[in-house]
């Protein structure tokens, strides 16, 4: 694969400055996405934000402890999660969104497969569209296009509510590149510009401890598709099982995992722990620049 442009990388090396959506957005590399999850039945912080109330001081919290992206979730995607119809998801993150968008100087993302919740959440602010499901869902591929709006293509092994039984591959690195290359492909020829994505391996989603592991040392292969690599790792299963930790205790290993992403070459980490993070990261930019 050939090296990018110098000014026309989605991450300047040199600066350490990300670019997205044809110029439209930017931020300082690495850049910290905070979870706010408006369920009440989320994996790791689920019921504790959804009173609106709640939500939106939660994520003033967020910006003021250094996110440069919220994450704004209506749709649990936990393990065996139920599903969720597209009115209760726009009832639960449209206020939020708005609210957030006018008192915040933050990029607001909606996590969501919908492109019933894509459109109205572009339309009250949102800049970025999360979608574990990489736009595979019918319509979402043209709704993205219409929007013109940057994307998160993210892979998963299955559905959030089968993905953990028995996930297996042959090699997880590879076969995790190939399906974001597909994806990513599948936006091009759709009529998405190749600055609006965003590429992610999808930790936790139908992987094993090992393939996660496998997955983060193998990071380099992703970052050779040319696009920015975000990484979701915060609080996650897999994190417990190698600290010993519960859910309310793995911040530490979760920042720990954050450095090492962004050793690996990952441009965004998302994260329920964001002054954590952000102070993780500060010090790891004194040290290397
Ligand atoms: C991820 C994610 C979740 C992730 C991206 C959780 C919505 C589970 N994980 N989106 N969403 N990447 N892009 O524990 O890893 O936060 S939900």
């Amino acid at each position: 694969m050939s090296l990018p442009d110098a000014g026309a990388a989605p991450v300047d090396e040199m600066s350490r400055v990300i670019t997205l959506g044809r110029g439209r957005q930017s931020f300082s590399c690495p850049a910290i996405m905070g979870v706010l999850n408006v369920t009440p039945d989320s994996f790791s912080d689920g019921g504790r934000y959804d009173r609106p109330d709640q939500a939106v001081n939660h994520a003033l919290r967020l910006c003021e402890d250094g996110a440069d992206i919220i994450d704004i979730g209506g749709e649990s995607t936990r393990p065996g999660a139920g599903d969720v119809s597209w009115e209760q998801e726009l009832d639960r993150v449209i206020p939020i969104i708005e609210a957030v968008v006018s008192r915040a100087d933050v990029s607001v993302s909606i996590d969501t497969s919908k492109p019933r919740v894509m459109r109205e959440a572009v339309a009250a602010g949102a800049g970025l569209i999360n979608d574990v499901y990489a736009l595979r869902a019918s319509d979402a591929l043209e709704t993205a296009r219409e929007l013109d709006t940057v994307v998160c293509l993210m892979h998963m092994r299955g559905t959030p509510r089968a993905m953990q039984t028995n996930p297996s591959y042959d090699d997880v690195v590879s076969e995790v590149r190939a399906f974001l290359e597909e994806r990513v492909q599948a936006c091009l020829d759709a009529g998405i510009p190749r600055e609006n994505l965003i590429v992610d391996p999808g930790f936790g989603f139908g992987k094993t401890l090992d393939h996660n592991l496998s997955l983060l040392r193998g990071l380099q292969s992703l970052s050779e598709l040319d696009l920015p690599v975000l990484a979701g790792f915060s609080r996650k299963s897999f994190v417990g099982k190698i600290t010993g930790s519960g859910i309310d205790d793995r911040v530490f290993g979760s920042v720990a995992f954050a450095l090492a992403a962004v050793r690996e070459g990952v441009s965004i980490v998302r994260v329920h722990d964001v002054k954590a993070t952000s102070d993780a990261l500060k010090v790891w930019r004194a040290v290397y620049g």
